[in-house]
C-alpha cells in the first residue's frame, strides 16, 4: 500500500518511531520498528520535520490503538517536499492563532480541520444549488462583471479605468439578469464574485463576495420565495448527505423547517415592537433582524424568516412599487442575518425610468433600459451571498471565515 500526505506528528521512543500522515480524507499512523524495519529507513523517519510532504509504501495492519484503527508498516519512504520551521501558524489546532493571521496564511490554515471542513461544506452547497438550479429548469448564465453602471445605486462601487474610459466593478448581475429575460430564456441563474466598496469593518461585509443569483418570468412575489424555500430545502438535504461530518465537528443540528414564515415588513415591526426590541420604522436594524428570528424560531420552529413588502425608499429602482410607498422587495433572514434580498421587478419602461428618477439618478446611466422597450417579461427574482449562507449554516462568527480570500478595506492579500 502506498500513501502521501503531510507530517502531523512525529513520536520518536527510540525503537518505535509512530508518524502520523495527514491529507484531505484524516490520519493514517505510520510505525517504524527496531530490529523491524529498515536501519536506514528507520534513521531517515526520525530525521523528518513536521508537514513535510512524505509518500510511504508498506503493508497495512489492523491496530486498535492506531487512528482510524490501522497502521503503515513502512518499506520505503519517498520525502516529496520539505517545510521550514516553525510555520506561521499552528496547523495542528492545538492553539488558536489569531484570525487576522490566519486569512494572511489562509492555505495553510486550511491545513486545520476546521478551516478546511468550510470550504468543502461551501463547494458542496455551491454543488447542491447548481444541482436545484438545473432540476428546476434554470439556464445557467454568466454575465460581464465589467459595467459602465452601478448596479444597486449608492456609492458602494468600484470605479476602474478601462482603458481610457471609468467603468466599475459590478456589484450584482441584476441588470444583466434581468435584461437576459427579454431574449426568451425564462428561468436563468449564474453564480460569480460581485464587489462592493464597503468601507466598514462588520462580521458581515466583504468588499468582494460570491454571489448567488436566479431571475425568472413571473408576477407573484410567491413564485421567487417558493423557488428559494426549494432551493435551501434541497441544499440542506444534501449538506446532510454529504456533509454529516462537518456538520457533528461543528455541532450543527441542521433542520429545514416544514414552511419558512411569510411576513410583511409591517407586521414584523408590530411584532417588534411588542418584543421590546428597538428597531427604525423605515428599515430593519441588525437588532430588528436578531430579534424576528428569535421570534420566529420560538413561534414557528423557523430560524429562517422571509419579509416582504419594505419600503420602496429603503429598495434600490428595479424593484416594482407596491403603491404609492410600499413594494414588492423581500429578504430572507437566517439566525438574524440577512442572507437573501429579491422581489418583482419592475418591467414596465416608463414607470422603471420613473423609478430610477425617483432615487436621484439619471437613466441615461442605465445602457440595459434598452431592453425593457421591446416586450419584457414581469419577472423577479433574488441575490443571496455564499458567505453569508456558509458563515449561517455553521455558525461562524465573522463572514471571513467563510471567505477563501476575503477582500476588505485593509485586505488584498493573499
Ligand atoms: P443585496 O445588495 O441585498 O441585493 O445583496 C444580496 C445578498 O448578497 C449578500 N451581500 C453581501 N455579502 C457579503 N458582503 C457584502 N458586502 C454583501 N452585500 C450583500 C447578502 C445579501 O442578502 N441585486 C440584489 C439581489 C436581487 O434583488 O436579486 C442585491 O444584490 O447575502
Amino acid at each position: 500500500m502506498k500513501i502521501a500526505g503531510w507530517v502531523h506528528d512525529i513520536r520518536d521512543l527510540g525503537k518505535l518511531v509512530f508518524v502520523t500522515l495527514r491529507d484531505r480524507e484524516g490520519i493514517v499512523q505510520v510505525t517504524a520498528k527496531g530490529g523491524v524495519t529498515d536501519e536506514i529507513l528507520l534513521e531517515r523517519i526520525k530525521k523528518l520535520g513536521k508537514e513535510w510532504v512524505i509518500s510511504v509504501s508498506g503493508k497495512a495492519d489492523a491496530n486498535e490503538r492506531a487512528p482510524n484503527g490501522f497502521e503503515i508498516k513502512p518499506d520505503s519512504m519517498e520525502i516529496i517536499s520539505e517545510s521550514e520551521v516553525p510555520l506561521p501558524i499552528e496547523v495542528t489546532g492545538r492553539i488558536e492563532s489569531n484570525p487576522d493571521k490566519r486569512i494572511d496564511w489562509r492555505f495553510l490554515d486550511m491545513r486545520r480541520k476546521e478551516s478546511f471542513a468550510v470550504f468543502r461544506m461551501q463547494s458542496e452547497i455551491a454543488r447542491a444549488m447548481g444541482e436545484f438550479m438545473a432540476g428546476d429548469g434554470f439556464e445557467r448564465i454568466f454575465s460581464s462583471r465589467l459595467t459602465g453602471a452601478a448596479t444597486e445605486g449608492g456609492t458602494e462601487y468600484f470605479p476602474i479605468l478601462y482603458f481610457n474610459k471609468e467603468a466599475f466593478l459590478a456589484q450584482s448581475p441584476q441588470l444583466s439578469k434581468e435584461s437576459v429575460l427579454a431574449s426568451g430564456m425564462d428561468k436563468v441563474w449564474e453564480i460569480g464574485m460581485v464587489y462592493r466598496a464597503e468601507p466598514h469593518h462588520t462580521t458581515r461585509h466583504l468588499c468582494e463576495y460570491v454571489s448567488f443569483d436566479c431571475e425568472m418570468v413571473c408576477d407573484n412575489l410567491s413564485d421567487v420565495l417558493d423557488v428559494e424555500e426549494k432551493m435551501l430545502s434541497y441544499i440542506f438535504l444534501k449538506l446532510n448527505e454529504r456533509c454529516k461530518s462537518i456538520l457533528e465537528l461543528y455541532k450543527v443540528d441542521l433542520v429545514f423547517p416544514k414552511e419558512i414564515p411569510r411576513l410583511s415588513f409591517d407586521e414584523v415591526n408590530k411584532i417588534l415592537k411588542k418584543e421590546k426590541v428597538a428597531t427604525e420604522a423605515h428599515d430593519l436594524t441588525p437588532e430588528g433582524e436578531r430579534g424576528i428570528c428569535r421570534y420566529c424560531e420560538k413561534k414557528y420552529g423557523s430560524s429562517f424568516v422571509f419579509v416582504t413588502g419594505f419600503p420602496f425608499d429603503k429598495k434600490p429602482f428595479y424593484i416594482m412599487k407596491d403603491g404609492k410607498k410600499g413594494s414588492f422587495a423581500f429578504d430572507l433572514l437566517y439566525k438574524g442575518l440577512e442572507i437573501t434580498s429579491g422581489g418583482i421587478r419592475e418591467h414596465r419602461y416608463n414607470e422603471r425610468v420613473a423609478n430610477i428618477k425617483e432615487k436621484g439618478i439619471n437613466p441615461e446611466d442605465f445602457d440595459h433600459l434598452r431592453f425593457f422597450k421591446y416586450g419584457m417579461p414581469p419577472h423577479g427574482g433574488l441575490g443571496m451571498g455564499l458567505e453569508r449562507l456558509t458563515q449561517t449554516i455553521l455558525g461562524l462568527e465573522n463572514v471571513r471565515e467563510a471567505s477563501l480570500t476575503p477582500r476588505d478595506p485593509d485586505r488584498l492579500v493573499p
